[in-house]
């Protein structure tokens, strides 16, 4: 099952996979962050789209298509505002992944590529948020064949170190 994950760094909007996942807020309207950089690069359709579906809440996942990115679906998901770990933060953020996934499957996905959700602007504890990303996607593969890819795609050195140490404890590199 291990061999369906790769840890890389760049730029999820690049990625060429059948969906993408997007950090966004619950208005679906765009931001900052790769919400921003995704609707930039997907161009003016998606705000389009993402606004009939009229918002989404934490930990819930929504899909649209990707109009100009290289990816055919975005998955929306909306991550928990780290607020020391008092409000189910850590139970929020699972259901992001597992919602995601889902959702990704149930478009008709194959392939699926991750930022690390709520780690930027909502500050949520890198490390933490690793390994519940790693454990939810595991779980999941585990009861559902259907994706033969899971790209997690980070933002920088640091990331990448994290991912690759959280994934060697997850899935016994
Ligand atoms: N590709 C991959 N990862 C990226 C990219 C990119 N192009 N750009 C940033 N990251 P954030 P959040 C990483 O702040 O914490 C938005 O304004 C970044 O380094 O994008 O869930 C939304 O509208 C970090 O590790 O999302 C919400 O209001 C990770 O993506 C709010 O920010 C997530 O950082 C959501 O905050």
């Amino acid at each position: 099952m291990k061999e369906k994950i790769r840890i890389i760094e760049g730029d999820i909007t690049q990625q060429p996979v059948d969906a993408i996942v997007n950090a966004a807020n619950t208005t679906l309207l765009g931001g900052g962050g790769v919400d921003g950089a995704i609707h930039r690069a997907a161009g003016p359709q998606l705000l389009e789209e993402t606004r009939q579906i009229g918002g989404c809440p934490t930990g819930e996942a929504r899909v649209s298509k990707g109009y100009r990115l290289p990816a055919r679906w975005v998955i929306h998901t909306v991550g928990p505002v780290w607020s020391g770990g008092h409000r189910n933060e850590e139970v929020l953020l699972a259901n992001c992944y597992r919602n995601s996934l889902r959702a990704a499957v149930d478009a008709g996905a194959r392939s699926i590529a991750f930022p690390s959700i709520s780690t930027g602007a909502y500050r949520f504890p890198l490390e933490r948020a690793t390994e519940i990303a790693m454990r939810e996607t595991k779980r999941f593969l585990e009861g559902d064949d259907a994706l033969k890819e899971i790209v997690f795609v980070c933002f920088g050195p640091e990331a990448l170190t994290t991912y690759q140490n959280v994934f060697q404890r997850v899935f016994g590199g």
